[in-house]
């Protein structure tokens, strides 16, 4: 009986459909051929003899048929998909491939150098505070004996957000607010970012940090100010750095003084990196301007004392000998890995 043998044909080709499952993909391909291929496929000849039959075995024999043909189909091509996946982890699992950089979470140098510089003036007897960035003419420029028409409160350098409110363009405005709030003894250090409306350039940002210092007391003098600073040059660079004080000026102390230090890289016999001066500015500073006490309340008769500022990344510049501002915001860890401890 013609419908018999059909049936038995379509049992031997499921079992040998089995082998699908885990074939390599050559036999894969081989089997697809053997078992589905149009002229010649073992279900195609099944499909072939169908018309022989009688109605009734013809739909019997023909419905399964169409199932082993569903089957077979599935399963090449959950094995296709099997074997795609197969090849890629083969690709990405490369056990010959270096191992991947694990990076440990470490402090900007800009910061390490902003801690180190607390911690030494710290032990002189200074509290490191900060205040906010976004300030009023009045606590950036006013009080500080700034006038409004002076350049440096002119919209061309200063990051204005509306009439009389602005991005501090220096950390001063919080030891005006410190010398409101608190009575004298004051020693304070404040670290914070600053803003000014420079574009970038080898020794410029936009946005910097800035490290500043108030000391306010009575009977506080030009020599208390060059000790303290004599002590920090000497603790942060080196024990037997020359520090220099030259006349300057800046509205909100008087005198003001820039300090130098004495070379790193020549140690002071001149080279390219001081302009063959032998010294390195690292500050502005000052004794505070009597004009300052009174804006911030303070009896300018009764209190004196000392201020000063300074850039972080230029003194971490200087301490490192980088040549370009820039190497230490551009986040590139071939840099900033070497300043991990
Ligand atoms: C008050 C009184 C006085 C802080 C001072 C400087 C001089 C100074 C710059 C150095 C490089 C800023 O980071 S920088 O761009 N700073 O030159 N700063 S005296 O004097 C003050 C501050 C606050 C109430």
């Amino acid at each position: 009986m013609p419908g018999a043998s059909l049936q038995n044909q379509l049992e031997e080709i499921a079992s040998a459909a089995a082998a699908i499952a885990t074939a390599p993909a050559a036999r894969l391909a081989e089997l697809k051929v053997e078992l589905l291929g149009r002229k010649a496929g073992r279900l195609t000849e099944v499909l072939r003899g169908l018309p022989a039959l009688d109605p009734a075995e013809r739909r019997e024999v023909g419905a399964r048929a169409n199932q082993i043909k569903q089957d077979i189909e599935t399963a090449i091509e959950r094995r296709e998909r099997q074997l795609a996946q197969e090849a890629v982890r083969a690709v990405t699992m490369d056990g010959t491939m270096p191992a991947r950089a694990v990076w440990r979470g470490a402090l900007h140098p800009v910061t390490q150098v902003i801690d180190e510089i607390c911690e030494i003036f710290r032990e002189i007897g200074f509290t490191r505070i900060t205040g906010p960035e976004v300030e009023t003419e009045e606590y950036n420029f006013t009080k500080l004996n700034i006038p409004l028409d002076h350049p440096a409160a002119d919209a061309h350098d200063t990051f204005y957000l509306s009439p009389g409110v602005l991005l501090r363009t220096h950390t001063s405005p919080m030891q005006a607010r410190t010398m409101e709030r608190y009575p004298p003894p004051i020693r304070v250090l404040v670290p914070g970012l600053a803003y000014r409306r420079d574009p970038f350039d080898p020794s410029h940002s936009p946005a910097f940090e800035q490290i500043e210092g108030l000391a306010v007391d009575e009977g506080i003098s030009f020599v208390d100010f060059k000790a303290a600073i004599d002590f920090f040059v000497k603790r942060f660079f080196a024990p037997d750095t020359a520090v220099r004080f030259r006349p300057s000026y800046f509205p909100f102390v008087e005198p003001g003084a820039e300090v130098d230090i004495q070379c790193q890289v020549c140690k002071g016999s001149g080279c390219s990196t001081c302009k063959r001066t032998g010294f390195l500015e690292i500050m502005g500073a000052g004794m505070v301007h009597p004009a300052v006490f009174e804006r911030c309340d303070l009896d300018s008769e009764r209190y004196t004392g000392y201020a000063f500022g300074m850039g972080p990344a230029r003194i971490a510049m200087l301490r490192y000998g980088i040549p370009d501002m820039r190497l230490l915001f551009q986040g590139d860890m071939r840099f900033l890995g070497q300043f991990v401890e």
